[in-house]
């Protein structure tokens, strides 16, 4: 490997370009000198904007000996193919989260990546590196406030597209809550359960919002998480740990309270780009280290798959209308051992 990571993107949208600008003006160590786009004549266009070379699929680009890892951020649905190219070549990946759409896709990829006998999946699930959900969890880890009873939760946007649509909710935004809080809490999940209030006049036929989704772990923590993605407020996330000697509670960003028109106006953020800036460039930050080091130090294919068979559960839940249980098989060695 070189002493600076030369990595491709797989996907130009949003959060690409972020990604694209944070490593190659902020970060250090590494980047971004080559492209993909499932739509190739977008690629194209930002590739020649961005100053990167283009290549015409995941495949070509992993080959062609100008990149030493990729990363994905391409429509939830293209997360696989990308992904794939890049375990088979045998080449460190970073995908977006989900992982995949679906806990089958998953494990096709934990399939493919196992028998390469090299971990080499690290999956964007950026709020483990948020400093105040770092903060929210050595103060659940210390003890000091004995065990966790409950969570409440809740995602909220200011709005989402017209192709948003109900499982989206789940698979796209919710994903977030179910990694974030199993980390929280180091604890598997049992069961899952999905709730529709009354929707928004905000919304469309196409997507039930908001929603609430209820997770219990195996040991009886009950986790509400209100997800309500078109607000029109702004971007809100709360998560309160309630324990038995204490309620924990995340810290908003810090923003000057401003006093006028005899109200005092707390400003929030509009987007997740502003809210979680410094929890993006400390993730990528890390796998830039840990890829130049040879390692996968953050969330792993396992927790991605873990992930969608939650995500799996809940959309169950919402056709079944009932709570919906979650078996999970035991972490492999091969993702728990330290490689
Ligand atoms: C988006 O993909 C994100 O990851 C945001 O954090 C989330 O708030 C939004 O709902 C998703 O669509």
């Amino acid at each position: 490997m070189n002493s600076e990571l030369r990595i491709g993107i797989a996907g130009t949208g949003a959060i690409g370009r972020t990604h694209i600008d944070r490593i190659n003006n902020k970060l250090k160590g590494g980047s971004v000198v080559a492209c993909t786009d499932a739509n190739p004549d977008f690629g194209k266009q930002m590739g020649e904007k961005l100053g990167l070379a283009f290549f015409a699929d995941g495949e070509a680009l992993v080959a062609s000996g100008k990149v030493d890892a990729l990363i994905v951020t391409a429509a939830d649905d293209d997360h696989e193919k990308f992904v794939m190219a890049a375990v088979k070549a045998g080449m460190p990946v970073f995908c977006e989260k989900p992982l995949a759409p679906t806990a089958e896709a998953c494990k096709r990829i934990i399939d493919a990546e196992t028998k390469g006998g090299k971990r080499l999946v690290q999956v964007g699930f950026m709020r483990r590196y948020d400093p105040g959900y770092r903060q929210l969890k050595k103060l659940v880890d210390s003890g000091e406030f004995g065990a966790p009873l409950m969570i409440h939760s809740a995602h909220r946007n200011f709005e989402v597209g017209e192709n948003y649509t109900t499982p989206m909710a789940i698979t796209n935004t919710l994903i977030h809550e179910i990694d974030t809080l199993r980390w929280l809490i180091g604890e598997d999940y049992a069961s899952v359960e999905m709730a529709f209030p009354r929707c928004t006049k905000y919304t469309h036929k196409d997507l039930l919002d908001p929603q609430i989704m209820i997770l219990t772990s195996k040991s009886g923590v009950r986790m509400d998480i209100e997800c309500h993605v078109n607000n029109h407020v702004g971007y809100d996330i709360h998560c309160e740990v309630c324990c038995e000697e204490g309620y924990l509670n995340l810290p908003d960003l810090s923003a000057v309270q401003r006093l006028v028109n005899a109200s005092r106006v707390q400003p929030i953020c509009r987007d997740w780009s502003e809210r979680f800036v410094d929890a993006y460039n400390t993730e990528i930050q890390e796998w830039i280290d840990s890829t130049l080091a040879g390692r996968v130090d953050g969330p792993n294919s396992w927790d991605g798959y873990v992930a969608c068979i939650t995500s799996d559960a809940a959309h169950k839940s919402r056709e079944e209308k009932k709570a919906i249980a979650i078996d999970l098989p035991d972490a492999p060695a091969f993702y728990t051992e330290a490689r």
